[in-house]
């Protein structure tokens, strides 16, 4: 199945956690956003709203938007039922925390780093501004509050997809050279997941390509 990317990219790596977790190979097609190769019209014919990751399987059915791809491999391709379980429980209570964790790294977690730091390293060059720190820090604010007496962000004794996607977003903070130590449960909780999620490694390594923009300063 063809997996256009970047290795960089959070998003596309909480992807590749997923499809290690769930034992599913990915063509990997590299995609260069700074080459503009995600407006070309090809790619563009596959999704029109130029994002990666996006992911086009072995039937041609497309899917872009990192977390609803993540469901996917789940559902779709992983082989073992308790594997299965155990990342995106059928529970539908401990289903919906996990789509709370997921909806609140999209739209808030990742969201307000992109707003706080994007300007600061895709040319813009604007400082950081406070009101928009601020809000990125309540969100590590919160992100920490979840983690109270928790090991995984949803909760439970297992690791699920809401785990790779936020330690796909927490690996990219710290990139950015963001200090989380004064988040005492998203630390614990970081420095334990990185030891123990599926192709951790792929994770640090993309992220570390993506702190290499904030040198280009
Ligand atoms: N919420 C989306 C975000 C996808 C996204 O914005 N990806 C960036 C790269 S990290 C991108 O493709 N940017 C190019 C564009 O939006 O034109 C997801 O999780 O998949």
């Amino acid at each position: 199945m063809d997996f256009y990317y970047l290795p960089g990219s959070a998003p596309c790596r909480a992807v590749q956690m997923t499809a290690a977790a769930v034992g599913v190979e990915l063509n990997l097609k590299l995609t260069n956003l700074m080459a503009g190769e995600h407006m070309k019209p090809e790619f563009l014919k596959l999704n029109p709203q130029h994002t990666i990751p996006t992911l086009v399987d072995e039937t041609g059915f497309v899917l872009w938007e990192s977390r609803a791809i993540q469901i996917y491999l789940v559902e779709r391709y992983c082989k073992d039922a308790s594997i299965a379980e155990r990342l995106y429980p059928s529970d539908p209570r401990r289903r919906a925390i996990v789509h709370q964790r997921l909806f609140f790294d999209v739209a808030v977690l990742y969201q307000r780093f992109a707003e706080y730091y994007y300007p600061q390293i895709f040319g813009k060059k604007l400082p950081g501004d406070a009101d928009r720190l601020r809000s990125m820090e309540q969100g590590l604010g919160f992100l920490d509050a979840f983690l109270e007496g928790e090991r995984y962000v949803a909760g439970g004794d297992d690791l699920t997809i809401a785990d790779l996607s936020i330690l796909a977003s927490i690996a990219t903070y710290e990139v950015a050279g963001y200090d989380l130590c004064q988040y005492v449960n998203v630390y614990r909780w970081y420095e334990h997941v990185k030891t123990v999620a599926p192709a951790a490694d792929k994770n640090a390594e993309g992220a570390r390509v993506f702190g290499l923009y904030f040198n280009k300063k």
